[in-house]
């Protein structure tokens, strides 16, 4: 069973800064998530863990990818969010990409570029994608509140 390591109440992950908050409450944990995972991906590169480790890791990643970019596809359809199509295109090159160095994991060693490669493009698909959707979502009056 896949276990994903997000803490409602912990520490935010390595790496994460409030910056990237969306205010869409389910996305900006779904982030934190991908935060995580990416986190636990570093250290067992950089610890050089077994590469059995690392796959694991690497395939934690692409599940919560995965899962993460079909909830933001639904709801920027859902909405009718104009640039979907674009934004649709950049998700699919990073699973693209992921699914790669997946592939990579079971023969050769995952270098901390790749990885770091991963990170940065979080941050900016983040930083600069996601957070063009955030005004149309929010007039739309998705709920932007945690759920009790
Ligand atoms: Fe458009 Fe969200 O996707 N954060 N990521 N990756």
């Amino acid at each position: 069973m896949m276990v994903f390591a997000f803490k409602p109440n912990g520490k935010p992950p390595m790496g994460w800064t409030d910056k990237l908050l969306t205010g869409i409450h389910e996305i900006d944990q779904q982030h934190q998530v991908l935060f995580d995972v990416v986190a636990r991906l570093e250290q067992a590169v950089t610890a050089e863990e077994k590469w059995s480790a690392v796959h694991f890791a690497l395939v934690e990643l692409s599940s919560f990818v995965s899962i993460h970019f079909t909830v933001e596809e639904a709801l920027m359809r859902l909405h009718g969010y104009p640039d979907l199509d674009s934004h649709i295109a950049a998700h699919s090159v990073f699973a693209a990409d992921l699914a790669e160095i997946k592939q990579h994991s079971i023969r050769q060693d995952v270098s901390t570029e790749m990885t770091t490669m991963l990170k940065n493009w979080l941050v900016s698909h983040i930083g600069v994608v996601d957070k063009a959707y955030v005004p149309h979502l929010l007039a739309a009056a998705i709920v932007n509140t945690p759920r009790s």
